[in-house]
């Protein structure tokens, strides 16, 4: 018999963040959201990817004019102390991200795992970076997310606090088996992801549905496999006419979503989650010492493209 083990979990949709709105105002906007989630007993809140500005990978410009504009040189800071501050006194923990520039330079997209102190507890820097790092002139915007930032260098880890173990990722991660099982196989019982999601593809004519569709399958079917809970939020709606999907989630150790955005605005969602429910998936059909066959798995690491058939006995 397992005991319950409550948390709760809110998710604070953005909508747009336009070229032109100050971190100010997209500071104050999430202390709104923070202050609700509060109000409905949340414990955590997560906020989107790059949480402070727009999406600037969809425009083309300088690595310097980049950092200028849109990076944060430290955390907290001036403009997010606010932020911080009303955490400590609320005692609630957040998930934040943003554009980092280390002192030595270099770029990445980040997300934080702040505790009921506001203290970091958790730095994470995106691992799959998608899109491109050329102009693409004829493109209606650009994804230069491979332009702007390096690959993260902390790996996927995972952090206690809150009473859960807790794991983070980024956007394009969450496409990813392997970023949730890297979590999963640390024993994180909740994943947490901010997202900026453009709706249209400029590789190829993808019909705009699947772009919700590929989200949410890839959310249930990660938080169902890896016996855990996930908590997604987007930034959404028209950037400065540049549309983005909503559908922020919190997922089950089901794969059943337990509560889903219905705007594109700022909008809190909320779920006073169970963590207890994770275990009997992990006792059971997910009892990875039990079940699982990494000796048959060893593709997986050796080889990043597909490859030529592996001969089996003959
Ligand atoms: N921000 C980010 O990583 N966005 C990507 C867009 C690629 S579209 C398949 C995403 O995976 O949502």
């Amino acid at each position: 018999m397992t005991h319950s083990r409550k948390m709760g979990l809110a998710v604070a949709q953005m909508g747009p963040l336009h070229l032109a709105d100050s971190r100010g105002a997209a500071v104050a906007r999430l202390m709104e959201m923070m202050r609700e989630a509060k109000s409905r007993n949340a414990d955590l809140v997560v906020f989107p990817e790059l949480a402070l500005t727009t999406f600037f990978p969809r425009y083309w410009m300088s690595e310097e004019a980049a950092c200028d504009a849109y990076f944060e040189r430290a955390m907290p800071n001036a403009e997010t102390q606010p932020l911080f501050d009303l955490a400590r006194e609320l005692q609630i923990g957040f998930y934040l991200g943003y554009a980092e520039l280390t002192p030595e330079g270099r770029r990445f997209n980040t997300a934080i795992l702040v505790d009921k102190g506001a203290r970091i507890v958790q730095k994470y820097r995106k691992i799959h970076l998608p899109g491109h790092s050329d102009h693409k002139v004829d493109a209606p915007f650009q994804h230069l997310e491979k332009k702007f930032f390096e690959v993260g260098d902390l790996g996927f880890t995972v952090a206690d606090a809150m009473g859960a173990t807790i794991g983070m990722c980024i956007c394009n991660d969450r496409r990813w088996p392997e970023s949730w099982r890297s979590l999963s196989l640390q024993g994180a019982e909740l994943g947490l992801v901010g997202y900026n999601t453009p709706s249209w593809n400029i590789h190829w004519k993808e019909p705009v549905h699947l772009r919700m569709h590929t989200h949410l399958i890839a959310l249930q079917a990660s938080a169902y496999q890896n016996a855990m809970w996930i908590g997604a939020a987007a930034k959404c709606g028209a950037e400065d006419g540049f549309h983005m999907i909503g559908g922020s989630v919190i997922v089950a150790p089901s794969g059943e979503i337990a509560a889903q955005s219905s705007t594109e605005e700022d909008e809190v969602i909320f779920a006073n989650i169970d963590l207890a429910l994770g275990d009997t998936f992990r006792e059971h059909v997910f009892n990875f010492a039990k079940h699982r066959r990494p000796e048959h798995y060893t593709l997986i690491t050796e080889r990043t493209g597909a490859g030529p058939a592996v001969k089996g006995p003959e």
